[in-house]
C-alpha cells in the first residue's frame, strides 16, 4: 500500500484509535478478556480503514449505457478525461479525477487503474477549486452493460463510495435493470445517494416537471421518496451549479468512512469504559499513619520518655498485627472505591500484604532511637551543698550573735550571706526541674515525629505508591475514553 500523508481529520481519528490502543495496553487484565479481544479488533480494523485516509469523499457517477456519465464527468471537472463516445459501451475502466493529491491509497483500494487517474486541482487553479477539495469522482462503467464484466465493477464499487450519484436520461429512467437491480436494494442508504436525470434539454420545456415528477414517482415506489432529484444537462450545463453545490457540500462535511470510523471509535471506547469506575478515590494516607502510629504505641512510648528519667531503655514497636491487618483492610475498601472488582483486585495485589506491612513497620520504627534522660551528674550536689552551707552559715551566725563576739554590722552581712544561699538553695532546683521537664517534652516530640516518619515513609512505599499507580492507570484509561466518547 501506498505510505500516504493522512489529511487532518485522519490524523485526528488516528489519534484517537492510537489514544484507544494505549488505554487498552495501561488498562491490561484489569479489563476483561472478551472486552480486550474486541475491542483490540475493532480498532485495528478501523486503523486498517484510517491507512486510506478519510479526508476524501467519494464520489460515483452511475447509470445505465450513455446515460451521459462520462460527459457529466468532463463537465464536472472541466477536463476532456473521460471517453465520451457514440460507441455503446465507451467506458469499460474507472475512471477517476481527483481534487486531492494524496488518495493513491484510497484508489487502490478502489481498484483504479493508475493510468485513469487524473489531478483537477494544480497551482493554475487558486482557489477557483477549493469547493470541492478532497473530492474523489468516479465515473463507472454502464450497470446494464452487454459487457458482463462492467456491472461486476459496478458491484463492487457501490457499497465503497460516499455518494452514488445516479445519472439517468428520458429514455430509460423507469428501466428495471435500475429499479429492480439497484435502486430498491439501498432503501435505507437514501442520504448517500442523488438522482440526476440528465439530458433534459432534449425535452420540451413544457414537459420536463412532468418527466421530474414520474422520477420521483418510480423512487417512491422503490421506497426512496427521500432522494432528491434534479433535471441537468451535461451537454448545456443546466442545473450543473446546483449538482456542484450539492457535492461541495458533501465535501465539507464528513465522509461516511469517516462517520463510520467515529461510530465504530465510540463503540470501543463505550466497550472500555464499561470495565471502568467513575473518579478515582483518594487513599485515607493520614487515618492510615495515624491508626498504624497508634499500633505501633508510638504515643505511649512518647509519654514514657516525657516521664524522664524512669524510661532508661524505651523502644518502638513491635506492632500489633491485628491492628496492621484491619487498617489494610480500611485502607483497600476505601482506595477502591466506586471501582470495579478487575482494579479492586489490582490494588489488593500491588499493596504490601498484612504481614509484610507489619514487619516493615517494625524494621522501619526499631530504627527510630529512643532518646533517654541524661543521667544527673556532679550538679545533682549543688542543692544540697548549698543548703547545707546556708544552714551552716545560718548557725555560725546565730552561735556569732549570741555570744557577742561579732560587730553587729558582721552579723547583718552574714546573716544576708546565709538568707542568700538557703534562696539559691529553693530557686535553683526549681529551675533545674523546669529545665528538665521541657528537655523531656523536647525528647517526647522528637521521638513522635521520628516515629511518625518512619510510620510515613512505610505507609508511602508499601501502600500509597502502588494504590496511587493503579489509581492512575484508572484515570488514564478512563480519561481516554471519556474524550473518544465525547468527541
Ligand atoms: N443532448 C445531450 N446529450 C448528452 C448529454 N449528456 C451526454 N450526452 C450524449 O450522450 C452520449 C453518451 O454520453 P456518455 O457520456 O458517453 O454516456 P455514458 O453514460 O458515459 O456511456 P457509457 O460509458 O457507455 O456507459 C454522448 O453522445 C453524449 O454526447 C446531455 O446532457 N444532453
Ligand atoms: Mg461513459
Amino acid at each position: 500500500m501506498t505510505e500516504i500523508a493522512p489529511g487532518p481529520r485522519t490524523a485526528d481519528l488516528l489519534a484517537r484509535v492510537e489514544q484507544l490502543e494505549s488505554a487498552l495496553d495501561r488498562a491490561g487484565d484489569r479489563l476483561p478478556e472478551a472486552v480486550v479481544a474486541a475491542t483490540g479488533t475493532l480498532l485495528t480494523s478501523v486503523r486498517e480503514r484510517l491507512e486510506l485516509g478519510v479526508d476524501h469523499t467519494v464520489v460515483a457517477l452511475v447509470g445505465g449505457t450513455g446515460s451521459g456519465k462520462s460527459t457529466m464527468f468532463n463537465t464536472l471537472t472541466g477536463l476532456d478525461f473521460a471517453d465520451v463516445g457514440v460507441r455503446r459501451p465507451t467506458t469499460s475502466r474507472v475512471t477517476a479525477c481527483l481534487w486531492a493529491h494524496d488518495a493513491n491509497a484510497l484508489l487502490d483500494w478502489l481498484d483504479v487503474d493508475t493510468d485513469r487517474r487524473i489531478e483537477r486541482e494544480s497551482a493554475l487553479d487558486g482557489e477557483s477549486q477549493a469547493d470541492l477539495r478532497g473530492l474523489v469522482l468516479l465515473d463507472l462503467p454502464d450497470h446494464d452493460s452487454v459487457e458482463p464484466g462492467h456491472r461486476a465493477v459496478v458491484d463492487r464499487l457501490v457499497p465503497m463510495v460516499d455518494l452514488l450519484v445516479w445519472v439517468v436520461d428520458p429514455q430509460k429512467y423507469a428501466d428495471d435493470a435500475l429499479h429492480t437491480g439497484y435502486l430498491r436494494h439501498l432503501v435505507g442508504h437514501e442520504g448517500a445517494m442523488l438522482v440526476l436525470l440528465n439530458q433534459i434539454d432534449t425535452v420540451p420545456p413544457g414537459r420536463r416537471e412532468e418527466l421530474l415528477a414520474d422520477v420521483a414517482r418510480l423512487l417512491r415506489e422503490d421506497g426512496l421518496a427521500e432522494v432528491r432529484t434534479i433535471g441537468v444537462s451535461a451537454r448545456t450545463g443546466e442545473g450543473m451549479l446546483e449538482v456542484r453545490g450539492v457535492l461541495a457540500g458533501l465535501v465539507q462535511g464528513r465522509s461516511g468512512a469517516e462517520l463510520r470510523a467515529e461510530v465504530e471509535l465510540a463503540d470501543a471506547a463505550a466497550a472500555l469504559s464499561a470495565g471502568l469506575g467513575g473518579v478515582e478515590p483518594e487513599p485515607p494516607v493520614a487515618r492510615a499513619v495515624e491508626a498504624l502510629a497508634e499500633a505501633a504505641g508510638l504515643a505511649g512510648v512518647a509519654d514514657a520518655v516525657r516521664e524522664g528519667a524512669s524510661v532508661e531503655r524505651a523502644s518502638l514497636g513491635p506492632v500489633q498485627h491485628d491492628r496492621v491487618a484491619l487498617v489494610r483492610e480500611a485502607w483497600l475498601r476505601e482506595s477502591a472505591s466506586g471501582l470495579p472488582e478487575r482494579w479492586d483486585l489490582s490494588i489488593q495485589a500491588s499493596v504490601a500484604g498484612a504481614e509484610a506491612l507489619t514487619e516493615a513497620l517494625d524494621r522501619a520504627l526499631g530504627e527510630v532511637p529512643v532518646p533517654t534522660a541524661p543521667r544527673a551528674g556532679a550538679s545533682r550536689w549543688v542543692v544540697p551543698l548549698l543548703l547545707g552551707l546556708g544552714a551552716l552559715g545560718a548557725a555560725a551566725v546565730g552561735v556569732w550573735g549570741l555570744l557577742g563576739t561579732m560587730a553587729e554590722t558582721d552579723v547583718s552581712r552574714w546573716a544576708g550571706a546565709a538568707a542568700a544561699l538557703a534562696i539559691a538553695a529553693v530557686v535553683v532546683p526549681a529551675m533545674r526541674r523546669r529545665r528538665r521537664r521541657s528537655a523531656a517534652d523536647a525528647r517526647a516530640q522528637a521521638l513522635r515525629s521520628a516515629g511518625l516518619a518512619a510510620v510515613e515513609s512505610v505507609v508511602a512505599r508499601e501502600l500509597t505508591a502502588p494504590t496511587v499507580a493503579v489509581l492512575d492507570d484508572h484515570r488514564a484509561v478512563r480519561t481516554a475514553t471519556a474524550v473518544v466518547v465525547r468527541s
